[in-house]
């Protein structure tokens, strides 16, 4: 007997390390019992240390997510690292042909170390394109300030934050918030009748191993929505999924380590 598994887009970078990028977001999707399927946008030369070169790869973006395109019906496409504002009209332009469900962007502007993962041509195509082109948005308090140009520092500035990236076309926006002194994430959704909008929080988890939070975030929302949840449950579970996931993380090189992206698969 044949059995079908939502199928879940991850469009990313790729990190050497693998606690970002396309190889960490194919195990979060696969510990949702999902399958991945990855169109990458760059190289990354990095480990557990630092982010050391970014080179992109647009030339290929455009024929790999055309050629999965003809193949096989996406359940959501995750959308991390673009790179470039080259690899980000491509996935704009993809999106805009093929008008995929559940489109998660993660707007990924830098990574932990400092590095720019994005130039200044694609956080235009951010702005103007891929925002209102996708289902939900999910900014740290940085990428959310970056994408607005307003001070996010705080819970108030969160809530102005989400109310005009709804402004910008966005529909749903999950603005993370674990660098908070009480972590807090926002939900906000734009409604006909307004803006909803919903802390949802939990402790923050000491930890070592927390490269690659927002990449798991967003994969594991994208693959919750795939599998049928609605936005609050799927924001609630992929929040619960990464805090695990720290939780249950080991120790990988000398740096900022990976999370445990297939604890879900583990059984000690
Ligand atoms: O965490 C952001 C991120 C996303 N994607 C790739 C990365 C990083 C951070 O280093 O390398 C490929």
């Amino acid at each position: 007997m044949t059995e079908n598994r939502p199928v879940v887009l991850t469009i990313a970078g790729f990190d050497p390390s693998s606690g970002a990028g396309v190889t960490a977001d194919i195990k979060t999707i696969a510990a949702h019992g999902c399958y991945g399927v990855a169109a990458i946008t760059a190289m990354t030369v990095q480990s557990t240390l630092g982010v050391r070169r970014v080179e992109v790869i647009a030339h290929l973006l455009k024929e790999m997510l055309s050629e999965l395109a003809s193949d096989v019906q996406f359940a959501a496409v995750h959308i991390g690292m673009l790179g470039s504002g080259e690899c980000a009209n491509v996935v704009a332009d993809f999106l805009t042909h093929n008008r995929p469900t559940n489109v998660i962007l993660d707007p990924v502007l830098r990574s932990t170390s400092g590095t720019a993962l994005l130039d200044d041509a694609g956080i235009s195509v951010l702005v103007e394109r891929l925002i209102s082109l996708s289902a939900v948005i999910t900014p740290n308090l940085s990428e959310a300030s970056v994408l607005t140009g307003l001070p996010v520092r705080n819970e108030d500035e969160m809530r102005r934050a989400a109310a005009r990236l709804h402004e910008m076309g966005a529909d749903a926006v999950v603005i993370t918030g674990g660098h908070l002194d009480q972590p807090a994430d926002l939900l906000s959704r734009n409604h006909k009748s307004g803006f909803d909008q919903q802390f949802l929080r939990a402790e923050r988890i000491k930890s070592k191993s927390t490269h690659g939070t927002g990449c798991a975030f967003s994969s594991s929302l994208a693959c919750h929505l795939a599998l049928g949840r609605n936005l609050s449950d799927a924001a609630s579970l992929a929040k619960e999924f990464v805090r695990e996931a720290i939780a249950r993380a080991y120790t990988v090189g000398r740096g900022v380590g990976p999370i445990n992206h297939v604890y879900l698969l583990e059984t000690k």
